[in-house]
Formats: structure tokens, C-alpha cells, sequence
């Protein structure tokens, strides 16, 4: 038994006799004082319990009579009536409510109460209503502070960036075949499905030599130290602030493997369900028929296969129907990133980048890409040292005169205009008339209600002067929660107005993520996929957008920066 479990049950106990006020005051420190002393120890309390009965019990301090009957009962039993009733009377999860800064357990209980609110998903359904703020004596004020409080509760859960964890398993994958000692390394988990956040890096090897690679690895720069060290596994924290869990796998069983340690847990636990009604066992070594014979177990195409489906894609694995259109033989074809062949989101030092105009071309260039637009800052974003109309003019000139010096690669002239808080945009109509194309971003007053917000962003969709709505919910991840405002309404509005919605790239961004992209989509809108790039090496972060791209379920013609030239003009002048 664990005995933070135990703790936690105590925590839990006082917190809901608390709610009586002071009348049991003596019994709240009782429960307290317990949880803090065996949260502490050393020992695990049921083998001292197994060692020497009740009186082991006795020794914990702030234990007595009656606490200790009730740790009996919970090891015999693994229940404690007394909570369960409690529990009964009150279904609410302190634990984690409580965790919120400006929530006591009083205040959970009130939510429970009078908004029914359980947990942290029925508190945040709540917040989006904002149902807090009507309650007597919460007000739009500590509505606010609770918002807070749970961004914050988020953001500390330890999840680093996909743009921090994908280099830093890259480089360990690379630097395990390299060293010789192995035939195979590939990088599994939430990484490989592109997940935005990344709690730990999952590394499947094979190769006779684990001994030696595990040797390697825990000499390697990056890593800080050996967590745990097994015949099959081994887990290191890296110096970058993750943990790495490196898995030894049999050849013949690595696709098996790699579709078990790929996940999602929920796109395994439903193909498993789907294995078991064709009469089949799916575990991480293979998908076996009823006797015990392997069916497939070499690569993932072949377990797919055994269940008659088509290959499923990594990013698509997170039981949002993949399963059911894979059976279908109705899988999308998802967007790659070799289809993409411009970047249209792209800041020079004319604003806030930090290259020139020319040094971005030529970065865009050197990738490959056949076109590139340029979308300085607008004056509102005085801090990125947006520029006014007059400014904004000769910059136009410059990019007009620089465009022809370039072979291979078309420069766009574009903008990033503010979409200012009256929906109105930040640059003049003879500024925008000489643009190619135009991209409005909301950037200030992020706090306005849903409805306002949505009524500022659709009157300049209907301005006819925008062609790509930037980033389009603010957020930054770890960070900053982002706008309010009606998805749905917006996307079909940028659809009938031909504007694409953005997927800006950049790892802390990632705007729209994939839910919304999904949702967006169901409208028909269209998408680009921008790096939003502010200096020369940001063109790479392209692949983080396609990453998001790819979980929303987007093909290549959903996406205006895979068109050739004269397709997208088409599309701006729409
Ligand atoms: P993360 O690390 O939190 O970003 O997410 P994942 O998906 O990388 O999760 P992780 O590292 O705990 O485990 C890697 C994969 O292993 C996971 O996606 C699915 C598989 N897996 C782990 N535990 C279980 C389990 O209890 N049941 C099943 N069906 N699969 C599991
Ligand atoms: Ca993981
Ligand atoms: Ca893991
Ligand atoms: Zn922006």
C-alpha cells in the first residue's frame, strides 16, 4: 500500500469535516497530524502493520486509538467506511480543486454546491460559461483569480515543449546508431504522435548490446544522470529537464512493441477491444489467434494488417475515430511536409525579426521553398516596433526592388496587421491595396468577453481586407490561456470570406492546436501553415505545424501554402 494514499484519504477527511467550521476542530488537526506523519515515513505502514499489528500503528505519532482502527480496516479491507460515506455525502475532489490557488475546500464546496462543479473539468466548463462569477460573493474578480490559478496549476504539471523534447530525442536516437552497438532506435511515445506538450521521451532500441548502449548513453553530454537501470529498460533524466525511457526490444516483435509504447493509451486499449471481438490476443509483443500462434509482430503495417486495416499514421492515434476509418479504408491522406512549398508568415528586421529581409529570403530559399511572404508588424505593436502607414509604404518599396534580384523563390509582400479592439484593421486601404496579401492578428485587449471578441474578429473577416486570420486563439502554451471567442462562428465566417485560419508553428504557439483545427475544418475553411519566423533559423519549426497539421486530420488541398503561385493568388483575390 502506498502510504501517500493513505495521507491523501486522511487530507480529504479533514478538509470535508472542516466544512462544519469549527465544531470538529479537534478532529481536523487529528486527521492532519496523521497524514502529515505517515506521509513522511520511511516504512511502508502496512508492513508495519504486518510486523507488529495495532501497537506498530500506535507508534506513528499523532496516531491514537481510533486512527489506527481505521489504517486496520483500510489494509484488511482496502476500504475506509468512514470516507466512503463522507465521500458519498460529498463528491467533490478536493485534492485537486484544492491545489487551485484561491480555492479552499470551503469554496469547493460552495462550487459543488450551488454549480455543481466536481472536479477540475466541470470547474473549467464552468469558467467558460462563466457561471463563477454570478455566485454571491465570488464576482467577475475572483472568477478571474480562479482562471488564474488553474492556468497556473497546468503549466506546472511538468510537460515540456514538442520543440524542446523532439531535438533532444533526436540527437540521443542518432547517437545510439551511431555508436554501433545498435540496429535500430526510434522515437516512440507522445513524441512520435506530435503531441504539443511531452511528458517524458520514449526511446525503442534493438540491437545485442544493451549493456553497452545503456553504457553510451549515460556517458553522453546530455545526460545528467541514471534514473533506473534494467535488463529491458532503462530511464535517464536529461540535462534539458525530461526524462528518457530507453526500452530494449527483440527484432521480430519491434513493430508490436513500437505500436504499444507509440500509444495513445486509449488508440491502444480500443484496438486491443477490437482484437478480442475477431477472436485475437493484441499485446506488446504481437497479435496472436485464439491458440497461441502469432499472427504478426515484425512491423506496425503488419498488425494493422492481421485486424484488416490500413496503417495509421502516429499523429492520428488518439481514438478520435482513426480505428473506425482505418477499418473503413477511409484514413485522409495526410499533409507532408514536402507539399508545403512557401512560408507565409515571415517578420524582418524591418519590425521585430531579427534578420534583414534579404537574409530571410535566401534562408527560405536555401529550404527549398518556391515562395516566401513577408508580414511585418503594423504600429500598434509598437514593442515589435511595428511600423505606421508612411513607414509601412517604403518598406513596400524596398521589398518591390529587392523581390526582382531573386531567382528560384517569389517574395510575397504581406502584412501583419493588427485587427485593433472596434475590429477595424491597423493600416490604411492604400497600404493594403499594394499588398499581395494580408495577414490580421488580434494582439491587444486579449481579456474582451466571447461575444465582443467574436464581433471584433468577424467584422475584419467582412473588411475583404484580410486573407489569413495570424494565431488565431493567442495562446501560449505554459503560459498565457489565449482569446475567447466562437470558434465555429468565426471559422465559417473566414470560409465564406475566403480567409485561411492559421497554423502558426512556432512550439509555444501552436495556434490553432488540433482539436481546433479539427473543429475549424468541419466548416471547410482553409489553413496555412506558417513558422511565423523571426530569424533565419526559425524556418526549421515548420514541422511542428505540420505535426498539429497532421492531428487535425488535414490533407494537402486543405492547406493554401501547398498551392503553386498562381492558385494561391487566386485564392488571396478571392
Ligand atoms: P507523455 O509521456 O505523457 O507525453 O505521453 P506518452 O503517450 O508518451 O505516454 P508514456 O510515456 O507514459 O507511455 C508511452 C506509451 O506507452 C503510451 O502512449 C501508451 C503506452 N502505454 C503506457 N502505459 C500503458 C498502459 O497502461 N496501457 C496501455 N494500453 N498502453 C500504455
Ligand atoms: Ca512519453
Ligand atoms: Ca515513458
Ligand atoms: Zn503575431
Amino acid at each position: 500500500m502506498e502510504n501517500g494514499l493513505l495521507a491523501r484519504m486522511f487530507n480529504e477527511i479533514a478538509d470535508i469535516l472542516e466544512l462544519d467550521g469549527d465544531k470538529r476542530k479537534f478532529e481536523v488537526r487529528a486527521y492532519r497530524k496523521a497524514a502529515v506523519s505517515i506521509e513522511s515515513m520511511q516504512e511502508d505502514v502496512s508492513t508495519l502493520y504486518k510486523e507488529r499489528g495495532i501497537s506498530g500503528l500506535l507508534d506513528i505519532p499523532g496516531v491514537g486509538k481510533g486512527l489506527a482502527l481505521k489504517i486496520e480496516e483500510y489494509i484488511k479491507t482496502g476500504k475506509m467506511r468512514k470516507y466512503e460515506e463522507l465521500k458519498k455525502q460529498y463528491p467533490i475532489d478536493f485534492e485537486n480543486l484544492t491545489r487551485i490557488q484561491g480555492i479552499g475546500a470551503k469554496k469547493a464546496y460552495r462550487l459543488y454546491k450551488e454549480l455543481g462543479i466536481r472536479d477540475i473539468e466541470s470547474l473549467k466548463k464552468a469558467l467558460q460559461e462563466h457561471r463563477i462569477m454570478e455566485l454571491v460573493g465570488f464576482g467577475e474578480r475572483s472568477e478571474k483569480e480562479i482562471e488564474y490559478g488553474l492556468g497556473l496549476l497546468e503549466a506546472s504539471r511538468g510537460r515540456i515543449l514538442l520543440g524542446v523534447a523532439l531535438p533532444e530525442a533526436e540527437k540521443l536516437r542518432d547517437a545510439i546508431l551511431n555508436s554501433g552497438y545498435a540496429s535500430e532506435a526510434v522515437i516512440a511515445g507522445s513524441i512520435r504522435r506530435m503531441k504539443e506538450t511531452i511528458g517524458d521521451i520514449d526511446i525503442l532500441v534493438s540491437g545485442k548490446e544493451s549493456e553497452r548502449i545503456m553504457d553510451f548513453v549515460s556517458g553522453m553530454d546530455a545526460v545528467e544522470s541514471t534514473i533506473s537501470r534494467g535488463e529491458a529498460k532503462a530511464t535517464f533524466w536529461l540535462k534539458a529537464g525530461v526524462s528518457c525511457d530507453i526500452r530494449f526490444i527483440e527484432a521480430r516483435q519491434f513493430g508490436a512493441a513500437l505500436l504499444y509504447f507509440t500509444g495513445s493509451k486509449s488508440h491502444n486499449v480500443k484496438m486491443r477491444q477490437i482484437a478480442i471481438k475477431k477472436g485475437m490476443k493484441l499485446n506488446e509483443y504481437g497479435i496472436f489467434d485464439r491458440d497461441g500462434t502469432v499472427k504478426a509482430a515484425e512491423t506496425e503495417e503488419k498488425m494493422y494488417r492481421a485486424l484488416g486495416m490500413d496503417y495509421i499514421a502516429p499523429e492520428l492515434r488518439e481514438d478520435r475515430g482513426e480505428l473506425e476509418a482505418a477499418a473503413a479504408h477511409a484514413l485522409p491522406e495526410l499533409i507532408t511536409i514536402e507539399e508545403i512549398i512557401g512560408d507565409l508568415h515571415v517578420h524582418s528586421n524591418h519590425s521585430d525579426g531579427m534578420n534583414s529581409v534579404e537574409e530571410m529570403v535566401n534562408a527560405a530559399k536555401a529550404r527549398g521553398l518556391k515562395y516566401v511572404g513577408i508580414t511585418d508588424h503594423s504600429k500598434s505593436e509598437y514593442v515589435a516596433h511595428g511600423m505606421d502607414d508612411a513607414k509601412f509604404m517604403k518598406h513596400i518599396d524596398y521589398i518591390e526592388a529587392l523581390a526582382e534580384k531573386f531567382d528560384g523563390i517569389r517574395v510575397l509582400v504581406g502584412a501583419e496587421v493588427d485587427i485593433l479592439k472596434d475590429g477595424g484593421l491597423d493600416l490604411g486601404n492604400k497600404v493594403l491595396d499594394r499588398l499581395d496579401y494580408a495577414i490580421g492578428s488580434v494582439h491587444t485587449s486579449l481579456g474582451m468577453d466571447s461575444g465582443s471578441m467574436t464581433e471584433r474578429i468577424s467584422k475584419a473577416l467582412d473588411s475583404g481586407r484580410i486573407d489569413i486570420l495570424g494565431h488565431p486563439t493567442e495562446r501560449i502554451i505554459n503560459g498565457r490561456r489565449g482569446i475567447e471567442f466562437d470558434l465555429d462562428k468565426i471559422a465559417s465566417k473566414a470560409e465564406e470570406n475566403g480567409v485561411a485560419m492559421e497554423i502558426d508553428s512556432f512550439p509555444e504557439r501552436l495556434d490553432l492546436n488540433d482539436e481546433n483545427i479539427i473543429r475549424a475544418h468541419s466548416s471547410g475553411v482553409k489553413f496555412a501553415i506558417d513558422t511565423d519566423s523571426h530569424s533565419t533559423s526559425h524556418f526549421s519549426m515548420m514541422r511542428y505545424g505540420i505535426g498539429m497539421a497532421r492531428r487535425g486530420w488535414l490533407q494537402k488541398d486543405d492547406v493554401i501554402n501547398t498551392y503553386g503561385l498562381s492558385r494561391l493568388r487566386g485564392f488571396f483575390d478571392s
